[in-house]
């Protein structure tokens, strides 16, 4: 809203009621125009001295028409401001969405772990949560083929503990010191700037033919997972494994996963590419307006609980983020669950300035070798050193410990703290009240003994880098493997040089020999490349149907979305039903009409609309209803939006529930006829059909892999 600013005194020069003067009783906004004045207890604008600004529209000018005069301060202070209202964005993962929300551990770990926050059930931990992007600048879309970042931070009373995760329980590399080369390859290409928030250019699947390790990654990032219709439907993974510490000083091993309460879904390439489009902020709006409705988005929390002894049997190192545990070789342990409830009162303030680090544990939590979380332990810091400017950054409200914190850290930039006394060091015997170590409550490293020789070495242990791959690739159903292929297909195709398609290829023929076929077939190959020379045999491993997503949705619309097209003359009685069968399901329901004033129903009443067809788009939703007259059909299949809304609905296996009326439309569009589209007034039938894809139907609408 305009801020409106009451004249008392006409401007020196300017004629009352004109552009530049100043009336009594009358209201400037800040584009010149004059309004009533709005009776409120505004406070004073004042300059950030506090000096009561008198005149917000008009710069000092040594006269009306005259050059603006060095000696204005208020503006000098103000766009000086302005010019410094932007930090560096982060270097990955700059796109993100974050909320409030809090912890309740319901199983405690109390034999495993000191850190309270894992061993006091029922007490509700603080978090603050950011979910992002990683690819792409801070001003990208939110659905790009992409990982998922989930950093959470929990305000223990023990200390903030950050546990900075991914949607996707591996990573691309085994060593930190490959991580600038993994992102500035995956980054816009430095010479031309482009292309933004994508993997599909030469210089990623160049180096990542360079790169066997990231095979397995690779898998996960061409299957679905990295296209989430909802950030309330992704999984998230600490990756790494970390240590427990109990008190009597004994170490287990754990990873840590969190599962959505609405269930895994994701969207279908092309819908995700024409969701950035229609509205680039999907997933944002979406955490939001769900916050806002009182539909908390929540995870389950759990561990998966290792020794090393345990450890010493997986046929993989545990110690490499390139691997994981499968559910099936270690169950996961439900200890709690996590909720956002409330959205930040400013972005900038807290999503943009809130600073996660892995280094940020507490008593009883401490890592494990894993080289690429060692190698995280320093970066997060010196990121933030960067990013917000100052050592004082844990000071920000958002990043300040909500249980007393203190030491002899002094000064800096930005010291918002006021350390009172003569004492800034310790130990000291001049102050009774300044902080000292507390050997019993302090952080404990663990006491593992280390051997071996320094050196710049891979472990053996790290050699194998297909057998996963190939384990998750065949765990899929085949619905998501054509899906993998077809993504493979993508994205190489977008690469220029021939080598690097051909080198990606060869790599695929370790994981699977049908599915490098299919990929050499869709590159239109004539001959499959040589197979590489892996540096250890590849290993067959159990099937683990927990990798898919498919098998991990949820029979419900909790959470879903469902547009129901209309036009004048449809038929109310119809819309009504579908509407309430819906939102009685858990959905929430948009009315999308030629006009956002509504539509005239059969019956003579008016429904507004919630979005206008053009720019409300059926890829915005997770099914939707034609409730059409035959005029209002034949109206609307002269329609392009219209004709795309039907036809991208059953284009991306959605659920279309259509009356006779909106028979029309659908044949205008060459929409077919199949179980998912259904009678309008069979609402069961329609729910039951909205709450899946029809993925039988996709061989009918695309050629895949
Ligand atoms: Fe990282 C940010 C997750 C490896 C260096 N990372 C960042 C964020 C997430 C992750 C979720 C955003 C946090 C936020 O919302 O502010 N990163 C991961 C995961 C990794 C990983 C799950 C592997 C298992 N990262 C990784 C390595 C390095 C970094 C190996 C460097 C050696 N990551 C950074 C960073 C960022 C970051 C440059 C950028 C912004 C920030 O830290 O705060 O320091």
């Amino acid at each position: 809203m305009d801020k409106k600013i009451t004249r008392r005194k006409p401007a020196r020069g300017a004629a009352p009621g004109k552009p530049g003067s100043t009336a009594p009783d009358e209201t400037r906004a800040a584009g010149g125009e004059l309004h009533q004045h709005v009776h409120g207890t505004h406070p004073a604008l004042t300059t950030n001295q506090g000096l009561v600004v008198s005149d917000n529209q008009n710069s000092l000018r040594a006269n009306p028409r005259g050059p603006t005069l060095l000696e204005d301060f208020i503006l000098r202070e103000k766009i000086t401001h302005f010019d410094h209202e932007r930090i560096p964005e982060r270097i990955v993962h700059a796109r993100g969405t974050a909320a409030h929300g809090y912890f309740e551990l319901t199983q405690s770990l109390e034999s495993y772990t000191t850190a309270q926050v894992l061993t006091e059930v029922g007490v509700k931990t603080p978090i603050f949560s950011r979910i992002s992007t990683v690819a792409g600048g801070s001003g990208s879309s939110d659905t790009p083929r992409d990982v998922r970042g989930f950093a959470i931070k929990f305000y223990t009373q023990q200390g903030n503990w950050d546990l900075v995760g991914n949607n996707i329980p591996v990573f691309f590399i085994q060593d930190a010191i490959k991580f600038p080369d993994l992102i500035h390859a995956v980054k816009m290409e430095p010479d031309r700037g482009f292309p933004q928030a994508a993997t599909a250019h030469d210089t990623f699947w160049d180096f990542i033919s360079l790169t066997p390790e990231a095979m397995h990654m690779v898998m996960w990032i061409m299957s679905d997972r990295t296209l989430p219709r909802s950030l309330r439907m992704v999984e998230g993974f600490g990756i790494h494994s970390f240590q427990l510490v109990n008190a009597a000083g004994d170490v287990t091993f754990v990873k840590f996963h969190w599962r959505p309460k609405l269930g895994l879904q994701s969207t279908i390439w092309d819908e995700a590419c024409k969701i950035a489009g229609a509205d680039p902020d999907f997933h944002r709006r979406d955490l939001f307006e769900a916050i806002a409705a009182g539909q908390f988005p929540e995870w389950e929390f759990s561990v998966q609980l290792f020794t090393q002894e345990e450890a010493d049997q997986f046929p993989f190192d545990h110690l490499d983020a390139t691997k994981l545990i499968a559910e099936e070789l270690v169950p996961l342990k439900v200890i709690g669950r996590f909720v956002f409830d409330r959205w930040p009162d400013n972005f900038f303030t807290e999503t943009e300035q809130v600073a996660f680090c892995p280094s940020h544990v507490v008593p009883g939590i401490d890592f494990s070798n894993d080289p690429l979380l060692q190698g995280r332990l320093f970066s997060y810091l010196d990121t933030q050193l960067s990013r917000l400017g100052s050592p004082n950054f844990h000071q920000l409200p958002v990043n300040a410990p909500k249980c007393p914190f203190g030491n002899q850290q002094r000064d800096g930039h930005m010291q918002m703290g006021q350390p009172l006394g003569r004492v800034s060091y310790e130990p000291s015997t001049l102050s009774k009240d300044s902080s000292r170590e507390s050997p019993s409550k302090g952080f404990h490293s663990a006491a593992v003994p280390e051997t071996g020789s320094k050196g710049r070495i891979r472990a053996e242990s790290f050699a194998d880098h297909y057998s996963q791959a190939r384990q998750f690739y065949l765990s899929q159903t085949a619905y998501e493997q054509a899906h993998i292929a077809s993504a493979l297909v993508f994205e190489l195709s977008k690469v220029e040089h021939l080598h690097v398609r051909e080198a990606m290829v060869a790599h695929l023929q370790p994981i699977d020999a049908d599915l490098a076929n299919r990929v050499a077939a869709g590159l239109g190959f004539d001959k499959m490349p040589d197979a590489p020379v892996a540096a250890a045999p590849v290993h067959e491993m159990a099937s683990s149907p927990a990798l898919q997503i498919i098998g991990k949705m949820k029979d419900t619309l909790m959470g879903r979305a469902i547009g129901i097209l209309i036009a004048d003359g449809s038929d109310g009685a119809v819309i009504k039903e579908i509407a309430k069968a819906a939102t009685d399901a858990g959905a929430s329901v948009k009315i999308v009409a030629p006009k956002v004033g509504g539509a005239k129903l059969a019956d003579g009443s008016m429904l507004a609309a919630d979005g206008q067809l053009a720019g409300t788009p059926s890829v915005l939703f997770d099914a939707v209803a034609v409730i059409l007259s035959e005029a209002g059909s034949k109206a609307l299949s002269m329609e392009s939006a219209a004709i795309d809304f039907v036809r991208d609905a059953f284009g991306h296996l959605k659920a279309i529930a259509v009356d006779t009326g909106g028979q029309a439309l659908l044949r205008a569009a060459n929409v077919g006829q199949d179980a998912g589209v259904v009678d309008a007034n069979d609402k069961n039938a329609f729910i039951a059909a909205a709450k899946t894809r029809q993925w039988e139907r996709e061989k009918s609408v695309r050629t895949l892999a």
